[in-house]
């Protein structure tokens, strides 16, 4: 080969402009659709991650530089079936393309700029040269339009981490542009899992009935993402009984999400800081993804059945629709309504019992909206959106098939049902509430009038 003269093996990293006189083809892919893990076929083994309703992105040896192409650019995703965001993205998606490697090689990564502003590329968590690290004005010149750099760095230690602008941030991070970047151990033992999810968490505002998100939005968005889809559109977390599981989540939103699993508990085991020492890691069912940050949780999937999986803050699990509208618990509207028809004749009060009434109801809306809860069950809707999946585990599943299996069997006899006997009012304390004795508290004041010093 025509790049051994380079003679890179054992030197600290040179400059690779000759060899990156020539650029990888940038593979795009444009469907939201999960990709089988990529499997390596040069370069170092690993056990790839599969990335929820994503890819990830192949490379090209060149010596023993790894190349990837990354191609910033406008993107059409599809949030969920029956709404399509027009976004900015990576390689035809957002977010883009996992980017996975193995610690210790050597990367080379060509940014292509297709987006109408200039932009950069930072590794967030990644130990690279100072001015590899991708941030605007400080340690590069911005990439222009049109424009092609080259980022080259070795995969220092293993983890997981993310990629994402640092030049007009606010912008290209509310338009989706973000992914991750997994760097496997050298020792495959080290750690080892048999499903390895990954995804990264993203949030938008996009008015029901439009495409492209508001990004002056700085708290109050109404999509709530993972991997820039929304449930019911995000795929479950397919897994063998058994089965050790991986799932690394990322958090590219303004805020926290603490990330709640049903079924059995997990312990953080890294951070984009690194592993965590065996000594520090607990048992848990919620973690909290702090804002800027990524957490993997690992768990044993010894227990069969659908299991939820979700941020534990109620209105990441819901979609765009209002979110400000008035709260009518309690509040009898039948008169009200029959006012407001004699002007709006499809007037429909909502909320008086809560609101799991729009769970079921196909409500008209504009195109191009998802219902605020959605998604049925083998039992009725579920009445969620946003940030929530499945873990769906399940005996007899073939290693490295993250096909749907469906609904859960569930073994007969353990599921919750309804009772038929005779119910007995519930018993209600009548009595009015009394004012606590002083005996009752038993407080002994020094030297005051306690009942120990009344003779
Ligand atoms: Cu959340």
């Amino acid at each position: 080969m025509g790049y051994s003269a380079l003679a890179l093996a054992g030197t600290a990293l040179v400059s690779g402009r000759t060899a990156a006189a020539s650029i990888p083809e940038a593979v795009i892919r444009e469907t939201p659709a999960m990709a089988p893990p990529l499997v390596p076929n040069t370069g170092r083994e690993y056990n790839p991650v599969v990335t929820l309703n994503g890819w990830s992105l192949p490379w090209r040896m060149n010596g023993d530089w790894k190349e990837f192409h990354l191609v910033a650019e406008p993107v059409v995703r599809e949030i969920a079936p029956g709404m399509k965001a027009h976004l900015w993205g990576y390689n035809g998606q957002s977010p883009g393309p996992t980017i996975e490697c193995v610690e210790g090689d050597k990367l080379r990564i060509f940014v292509t700029n297709k987006l109408p502003e200039h932009t950069t590329v930072h590794w967030h968590g990644l130990i690279v040269p100072n001015g590899m690290d991708g941030v605007g004005g400080l340690t590069q010149p911005h990439i222009k339009p049109g424009k092609t750099f080259v980022y080259e760095f070795e995969a220092r230690r293993s983890g997981t981490f993310m990629y994402h602008p640092h030049a007009d941030e606010m912008v290209q991070m509310a338009m989706g542009m973000m992914g991750s970047f997994v760097i496997h151990p050298r020792d495959a033992k080290f750690q080892p899992v048999d499903r390895d999810f990954v995804f990264v968490m993203a949030s938008y505002d996009i008015d029901p009935g439009s495409y492209v998100p508001k990004v002056m939005t700085m708290t109050d968005f109404n999509l709530w993402a993972w991997n820039s889809r929304v449930f019911p559109g995000i795929d479950p977390l397919v897994c063998r009984l058994g089965d050790r599981v991986r799932v690394r989540v990322g958090n590219l939103t303004m805020t926290n999400h603490p990330i709640h699993k049903h079924g059995m508990p997990f312990t953080v085991t890294c951070t984009d800081g690194g592993w965590t020492p065996e000594s520090a890691r607990i048992p848990e069912v919620t973690t909290d993804v702090p804002v800027g940050a990524m957490r993997a949780f690992e768990f044993i999937a010894e227990e069969p059945g659908d299991w939820a999986i979700h941020c534990h803050k109620s209105h990441h699990t819901m979609n765009a629709m209002g979110h400000d509208v008035k709260t009518f618990i309690g509040v009898d509207k039948k008169d009200l309504a029959k006012t407001i028809r004699k002007l709006v004749p499809d007037y429909m009060p909502m909320g008086s019992n809560g609101m799991a009434e729009m769970g079921a109801m196909e409500m008209p809306m504009p195109d191009n909206t998802l219902p605020m809860m959605t998604g049925f069950g083998q039992f009725g809707p579920m009445e969620m959106g946003g940030m929530f999946s499945v873990v769906k585990i399940r005996d007899g599943i073939a290693r490295g098939d993250y096909k749907d299996p469906g609904d859960y069997k569930h073994p007969p006899g353990s599921v919750a049902y309804e009772y038929t006997g005779p119910v007995s009012e519930p018993v209600r304390k009548t009595q009015a509430p009394t004012t606590p004795s002083k005996a009752e508290f038993n407080v002994v004041k020094p030297g005051a009038n306690s009942p120990q010093h009344k003779h």
